[in-house]
């Protein structure tokens, strides 16, 4: 039985700022650009959310909803700042930390000896440093698995946390909405919706086999997360293979073009992501991959160094979508990565080509 700690700031880019910034402490404050652009806000504080501000929201409709709302320019040098101070708090623990973002990380302290083993302890230990050295805070979940620690610190937001025991999964996620369950976004939700599945009790009642007839290759995955079982690893940055984004649509992609036009959001979303991650120097290769009506996929992939742009996944989209050029149900992108030890191999060889 595994002892996994999910670690997520409260409204980080907003908290961050009122560190350096006191004076906006208080204030119903988001981050982004001025409302007569077209910027949307990256987070809020919690006062304005009482307002119904929330991130992703256009900066102009969140003035409209809180009209004193502050609006203030991210600055992501201050957050990953920030986000490396918690990491290294974090590290006082285990080095089993797989970072989701600046401000999330699951730990897995199945074998950390400090607080007489207890994650418990151990997570409040973690929020209360975060608090007194870096004046921010945090929430955490506790559970024998990442998918539960993960709900689980969402649980008592902001400055909280939540234990899932282990005797107390079944009946954690008996009533827990399926829009709770990893990787099912709106599309996977409203066929849930439709066949009458609205908890992960109502999913519990069907097997692998009647699962699949609904949901594909991702029937035992449902089965098993419905349960609140989850075999997935902690996996460090070091482990982290690839890096990739995508998208199930409401209704098939009949065209190249349809699928073309998809890349655009895909691609934001991924760089967002490779930023946040600072995997940029370990890009060892691009790839696309594409599920076709019938669930059968196919994946193209090339060797790169950097970040590819936009044009690269276009090129790569044709390719794979020539293979069969039938309608598609799901676009994947990204990068595949290499451990930091070769990029320092590459970057000094070719700084020793350029000195001879
Ligand atoms: P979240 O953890 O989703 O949000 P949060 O930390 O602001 O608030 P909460 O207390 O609910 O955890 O995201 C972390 C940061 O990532 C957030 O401060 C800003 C950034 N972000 C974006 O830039 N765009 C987005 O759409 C989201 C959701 C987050
Ligand atoms: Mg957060």
């Amino acid at each position: 039985m595994k002892k996994i700690i999910h670690v997520d700031m409260d409204c980080f880019y907003a908290a961050v700022e009122v560190k350096y910034n006191p004076e906006l402490m208080g204030k119903p404050l988001g981050i982004g650009g001025p409302p007569n652009s077209r910027s949307v806000l990256c987070t809020a504080s919690y006062e304005a959310r009482k307002f119904g501000v929330r991130s992703a929201m256009p900066s102009s409709q969140a003035v409209r909803l809180c009209p004193q709302l502050v609006l203030v320019p991210p600055h992501f040098d201050l957050y990953k700042t920030e986000s490396r101070k918690v990491r290294e708090i974090l590290e006082r623990f285990t080095n089993k930390i797989e970072p989701l973002s600046l401000d999330e990380a699951y730990l897995d302290v199945s074998d950390c000896q400090q607080f007489g083993g207890s994650a418990t302890l151990i997570a409040q230990e973690i929020r209360r440093l975060i608090f007194t050295e870096l004046n921010l805070t945090a929430s955490a979940g506790v559970a024998p698995n990442k998918f539960l620690a993960k709900i689980a610190s969402d649980w008592k937001k902001p400055n909280g946390q939540f234990v899932v025991r282990p005797q107390d999964v079944a009946s954690f996620v008996k009533d827990l909405p399926v829009e709770k369950i990893f990787g099912v976004g709106k599309v996977t939700a409203q066929k849930m919706h439709d066949l009458g599945l609205f908890t992960c009790g109502d999913i519990q009642k069907y097997s692998v086999a009647e699962l699949h007839a609904w949901f594909g290759s991702r029937s035992q995955e449902l089965y098993d997360f419905a349960r609140g079982e989850d075999p997935r690893e902690v996996i460090t940055e070091w482990e982290r293979k690839s890096l990739t984004v995508e998208e199930t649509f409401n209704k098939d992609l009949q065209t190249l073009e349809e699928c073309r036009k998809a890349l655009p959001s895909l691609y934001e979303d991924f760089i967002r992501r490779l930023e946040k991650g600072e995997y940029q120097e370990r890009i060892r290769g691009m790839v696309i991959k594409l599920k076709f009506y019938d669930f059968k996929q196919t994946t193209h992939e090339e060797v790169c160094h950097e970040v590819p742009s936009q044009q690269d996944f276009q090129r790569l989209l044709e390719k794979a979508w020539g293979r069969r050029g039938v309608p598609v149900r799901l676009v994947g992108l990204g990068v595949r990565l290499g451990s930091q030890k070769s990029s320092t191999t590459r970057v000094a060889s070719s700084q020793l080509r350029f000195a001879i």
